[in-house]
């Protein structure tokens, strides 16, 4: 775990526990043990601590967390390092996170490599830093740069680090070797510890200003607004108050439900690539792919591929359409440009891999190709024919569809193992989120070679099971018809929003359709309307709505009216909700933010159930995953099925229940949610049901 080296009078110790030299307790007791040893070899001038591998380390062991905590406690080896009587100095690579930030705070000197980056992400988790980090931050860079990196948990680069004071130097060469000379040269010099030193005053309308800002980006999270307490901490306080009022904090927010939640999150974002099922089996090498159909979705995929280094063929029906596709290619380009997230020559570059084209041919050289052609299923029926009859038998076929039904696609393509869903969301660009569809008969290697392609472009990437909607839109479909069917019943959409926003959603389902337009609903509901069992329960507010042309916000007027771009409540919407609601002779009343929140998470948690017994989403995790990811789903609430654990599935399924009685056939209770209600177990116990 601590290996130790050493060079001349200095002694290099190294942290050496794969994969990320988190400081479990192993690595806090080696680390404590020998900075004691070295403290006391009078053979030792100074020490430099490093770390092996990647990176520096990543900080407190997460697996450790909501445990007893195990001795030595961080912030005493921490303390222990800033007693030394020998200068210490810290090489940063990789990424110090956390604890390893906090590491080198209690150092003398802080060096860094030039790809290095550092931060305090413990909010992120929701905990704050527990080992000194908000209160040697602020002595060390000033109050308001820390309170933006503790608040934030963002990573700063070496050359920002630098910029802020938080080390002193940027290895130009060797880090190690500069870090040993740089720890040389502090031998006999005086030692300044930094929990000694004041806190250098702040400009008091830049604090106000952070603070303001820190409060506004918290929505609803409590650990950024322990910050701002901690951090007022430093400022007012000497180290020696301060920190037991940091591990007191620490403490609070370890065993609060958001921090549970956000941990349960980190966990799920890295257990969702473990497919057993999978394992052993190798991806393909893919460098190049084809994308068709340069509209919103194609265009922002092409760009998702062209960020990840692939090379894109994107291909359109007509010249014009495709002048038009690449106009929004180079669109999205000019504008990550002018928000300095990349510079001319990378925009340059990723463009050098983009070929459009009018051919099919033109697509044979690729490993993929994605359709994103409109969303029909004669026109894809078409494209697919075409597709199977230019293209190589092993070229991967995938389709971008949200609803359509892929084993009819997959009938329309020879080969048809080689076929797959890959439902990006949009903007695709940005968007994190994957549904990776599964069919019936695509193959294993398929899969495997979506779920590294999820990856390569730095996606959460979940795998689903064929059905209308998959994971995501199928449990969208069934909570926003609960929320039509509350306006039945007396509630009007502002009312709705309002509670889900309340809950943490970043927008309300109402406000959500406005965004995207109503009209891909009332399209969606012509399509379906024969099809539609007459004894289900049917609200046709929104053809009402795309009558009147209320299209939502491109229109300027949907469950809102938008005025220079703002959302007001419109007076005729309330009055439509409440004839259209009289109409249906159903009882009228008002809903409690309570009610509507635990109606519409019900149904939520209901159809994830249902899903999950069907095999459609494998896991619970996948799920959460994907409502955080793709709906709006606070993080940190952990996703739905999170959420009913920690309501408790007794109370969930009362609920359900009720639902279910009062909107009949149509609401089926999920016999696996009674079951594990029955049993006393909880959605988490199926993560992980082998380990
Ligand atoms: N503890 C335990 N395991 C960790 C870990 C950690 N802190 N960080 C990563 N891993 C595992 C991860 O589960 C995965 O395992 C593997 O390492 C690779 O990670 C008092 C106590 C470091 C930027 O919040 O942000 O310090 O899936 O797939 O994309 O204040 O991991 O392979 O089995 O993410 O290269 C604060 C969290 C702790 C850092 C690397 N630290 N980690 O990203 O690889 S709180 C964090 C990350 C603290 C003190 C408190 C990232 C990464 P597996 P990966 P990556």
């Amino acid at each position: 775990m601590i290996h130790l080296h050493p060079r001349g009078q200095v002694t290099l110790l190294e942290i050496d526990n794969p994969p990320v030299n988190a400081t479990s307790q192993a690595v806090r007791q080696g680390l404590l043990d020998a900075i004691e040893r070295l403290d006391a070899d009078p053979a030792v001038g100074a020490i430099v601590i490093a770390g092996a591998g990647r990176t520096f380390t990543a900080g407190g062991d997460i697996t450790e967390f909501g445990k007893p905590p195990l001795l030595p406690h961080l912030p005493d080896v921490i303390t222990r390092i800033e007693a030394c009587a020998k200068p210490v100095v810290v090489a940063w690579h990789g990424t110090a996170l956390g604890g390893g930030c906090e590491i080198g705070l209690a150092a003398t000197k802080r060096i860094i490599a030039p790809d290095g980056s550092v931060g305090l992400p413990e909010v992120k988790l929701g905990l704050m830093p527990g080992a000194g980090g908000t209160q040697r931050l602020p002595r060390l860079i000033g109050p308001v740069a820390a309170l933006d990196l503790i608040a934030s948990g963002r990573m700063v680069s070496a050359k920002e680090a630098l910029a802020l004071g938080l080390v002193d130097a940027m290895a130009a060469g060797h880090l190690r070797d500069e870090a040993i000379a740089l720890a040389e040269s502090l031998i006999g010099q005086p030692l300044e510890r930094l929990s000694a030193r004041p806190v250098p005053p702040a400009d008091p309308v830049a604090w106000d200003a952070m603070v303001a800002k820190v409060k506004k980006d918290a929505k609803g999270r409590i650990a950024p607004l322990a910050a701002i307490q901690l951090v007022e901490t430093a400022r007012a306080e000497p180290f020696a108050s301060g920190q037991p009022k940091e591990r007191a904090t620490f403490f609070d927010l370890m065993a609060s439900p958001q921090s549970k939640a956000l941990r349960h999150m980190f966990m799920a974002e890295r257990e969702v690539a473990r497919v057993p099922e999978l394992a052993g089996i190798a991806p393909r090498e893919i460098g190049h792919i084809g994308v068709i159909g340069a509209g919103t979705m194609g265009s922002g995929i092409a760009v998702a591929f062209l960020d990840a280094g692939f090379s894109v063929t994107l291909m359109e029906a007509s010249e014009a359409a495709l002048q038009a596709g690449l106009d929004r290619v180079n669109g999205l380009y000019l504008r990550s440009v002018k928000s300095g997230r990349i510079d001319e020559t990378i925009r340059l570059e990723r463009l050098s891999r983009l070929t459009p084209t009018t051919e099919i041919k033109a697509l044979a050289e690729t490993g993929l190709v994605i359709e994103a052609v409109f969303e029909d299923m004669a026109v894809k029926l078409d494209l697919l024919g075409r597709l199977g009859a230019a293209l190589p038998a092993e070229t991967i076929i995938a389709t971008n569809t949200s609803y359509l039904d892929l084993e009819v696609m997959a009938d329309a393509l020879p080969h048809p193992e080689r076929f797959i869903g890959l439902h990006f969301f949009s903007p695709a660009h940005v968007m994190k989120l994957l549904e990776i569809v599964r069919a019936r008969r695509t193959s294993k290697e398929v899969l495997a070679t979506g779920l590294a392609i999820g990856r390569r472009l730095r996606k959460i990437a979940v795998i689903a099971g064929v059905c209308d909607g998959f994971i995501g839109n199928r449990l969208l479909a069934r909570y926003r018809a609960q929320c039509e069917f509350m306006l039945e019943e007396g509630a009007l959409p502002q009312e709705i929003d309002a509670a889900l926003e309340a809950f943490g959603f970043a927008m309300g389902p109402f406000a959500v359709q406005d965004l995207a337009g109503l009209d891909i609903a009332w399209a969606r509901r012509k399509r379906l309307a024969a099809t539609r069992d007459p004894a289900a329960r049917d609200v046709p507010l929104v053809d009402r709505l795309c009558e009147a042309g209320r299209f939502g916000q491109k229109a300027g007027k949907g469950w809102y009216l938008y005025v220079d771009g703002k959302r007001q409540v419109d007076p005729e919407i309330d009055a439509l909700v409440r004839s259209h609601a009289a109409g249906t002779g159903r009882a009228q009343r008002s809903f409690t933010t309570a009610e509507i929140q635990s109606r519409v998470l019900t149904t939520m948690v209901n159809e994830g159930a249902h899903i999950l017994a069907e095999g459609i989403a494998a896991r619970p995790l996948d799920i959460d995953l994907v409502l955080v990811n793709g709906y709006g789903f606070p993080n940190w609430r952990g996703g739905p099925m999170h959420y009913a654990d920690e309501t408790g599935l007794p109370r969930l399924l009362a609920e359900a229940e009720a639902i279910a009685a009062r909107d009949g056939q149509a609401y089926a209770v999920a016999p696996l949610l009674r079951e594990l209600a029955a049993s006393g177990r909880t959605f988490a116990s199926l993560n992980t049901p082998d380990r």
